[in-house]
């Protein structure tokens, strides 16, 4: 496979943009390659621009939950982008989407839209310390919630995959009040808490951001009674696994409601949308009804509102998230079985979402993630992708599943894992 136009656009690139890339999980850098440069994507499939098709597990890093380029979508965007493309100034589309956010999610009373998930958790922290009158926050290792500074420590994602403890620019004093606790530990939690001066706790309900780790029985249960006993707020982050781990994400899954929840992702169908939502008497310490300050020219933007909707109404119609699993269903257990038969691989899927570890059993917090294979997991990520299947190009990020994804498709990857397996020497004896 030839990716020459990639690379000379990668040489480019890294003279004028730091790194090559606008967000570092984009470059293939952990696992010793060049990022490909793309040309366009339809349905499961993404195309380089040296004309290199793949099927595609990154989906936009989640929100192509219809797969890429639905026409219906376009057609949407289209049709309100005609009459303009912002307005800094109300429009009945974002009515709109808040009121279908709240029919599909009767938890959140209120809910304001922003440009981004960071945007969205940060938002979500200054309210809760805004309502609170509290300064602490208390977050999970490997979870990720964006770039901004108060939950930039400890995280996941690109932070994880580039091995980054704590960047340089976030003031010592700014995270003083960033509590840490390793995922799925609730005594942890419980001793952060005992002194009720702790803000909020942040959490994914499902973490997504050093691949896909779950919460054992019992913890996020915990998590709530723990809060209610504290007057802590409990944040759920849905940025990536909102409408992906349930039709109603971890309170459809779970049955838990939390104070407050932040989206983004699929909530804006590939557009730049966050939405932080939750309890009315919280929501309305925003300004301008209440004094927590918070705003954005482009919040709301109109083609933003109508993809988010339009996806949303897709999605619902469709039975989009049930038509995943469907098809998910015999995936999952095949890949179950390919990892009983084999050392040192384990596997972790939720909903619309999955990991691939290179490690005996799977991983239950960033401790245990970090003991993977990284070597090996790299050698995987080329022979996907020269075998023509785009991973995430790290071993702390999910997988993701479109309606457009088929059973052949599925195939596919178990075919290529096999081959994978025996390559590598994994069977069991
Ligand atoms: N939150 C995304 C997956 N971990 C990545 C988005 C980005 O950093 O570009």
């Amino acid at each position: 496979m030839r990716r020459d136009k990639s690379k000379n656009l990668f040489e480019k690139a890294l003279k004028s943009i730091p790194g090559g890339v606008d967000s570092p999980v984009r470059a293939f850098k952990s696992v010793g390659l060049n990022p490909i440069f793309i040309e366009k994507a339809e349905g499961q499939f993404i195309y380089d621009v040296d004309g290199n098709k793949y099927l595609d597990f990154v989906l936009t890093w989640g929100p192509a939950i219809l797969g890429h380029s639905n026409e219906e979508v376009f057609r949407e965007i289209k049709l309100v982008a005609e009459k303009g493309i912002s307005f800094g100034m109300p429009s009945p589309l974002e009515v709109q989407l808040a009121e279908k956010v709240k029919s599909m999610l009767p938890y959140i009373d209120k809910i304001r839209f922003v440009n981004s998930g960071t945007e969205a958790t940060m938002t979500a922290i200054r309210l809760a310390r805004g309502y609170t009158k509290r300064d602490k926050v208390l977050k999970f290792n490997g979870c990720y919630h964006g770039h901004h500074d108060a939950l930039l420590v400890q995280a996941g994602s690109g932070v994880a995959t580039f091995g980054i403890p704590s960047t340089p620019g976030i003031p010592e004093d700014t995270v003083k009040t960033t509590l840490t606790c390793e995922y799925n530990d609730l005594d942890c939690v419980k001793e952060a808490l005992k002194n009720k001066d702790v803000a909020c706790v942040i959490v994914e309900p499902v973490a997504g951001n050093m691949g896909v780790v779950k919460p054992e029985e019992g913890f996020l249960e915990g998590l709530r009674k723990v809060c209610d006993e504290t007057g802590t707020l409990l944040i759920f982050d849905e940025v990536m696994v909102g409408f992906r781990i349930h039709s109603q994400g971890a309170y459809g899954l779970f049955n838990i409601t939390p104070d407050l929840a932040t989206f983004g992702k699929v909530i804006g169908g590939g557009m730049p949308v966050g939405a932080v939502g939750g309890k009315k008497e919280i929501m309305d310490y925003l300004a301008p009804e209440g004094p927590v300050y918070q705003a954005g020219t482009l919040s709301g933007n109109p083609v933003a509102m109508a993809c988010g909707l339009k996806t949303l109404e897709i999605y619902e119609r469709d039975n989009v998230f049930q038509e995943i699993m469907n098809i998910a269903k015999d995936f999952y257990a095949e890949v179950e079985e390919i990892c009983s038969k084999t050392k040192g691989i384990s596997f972790n899927y939720v909903g619309t979402m999955f990991t691939l570890f290179f490690r005996d059993r799977a991983p239950k917090n960033l401790t245990e993630v970090n003991q993977c294979d990284f070597d090996r997991f790299s050698r995987f990520f080329k022979f996907m992708l020269d075998n023509g299947i785009l991973l995430p190009p790290s071993q702390y990020e999910a997988n993701f599943l479109s309606v457009k994804h088929t059973k052949a498709d599925l195939e596919l990857y178990i075919k290529l894992l096999t081959e994978f397996v025996k390559k590598e020497g994994l069977e069991e004896a």
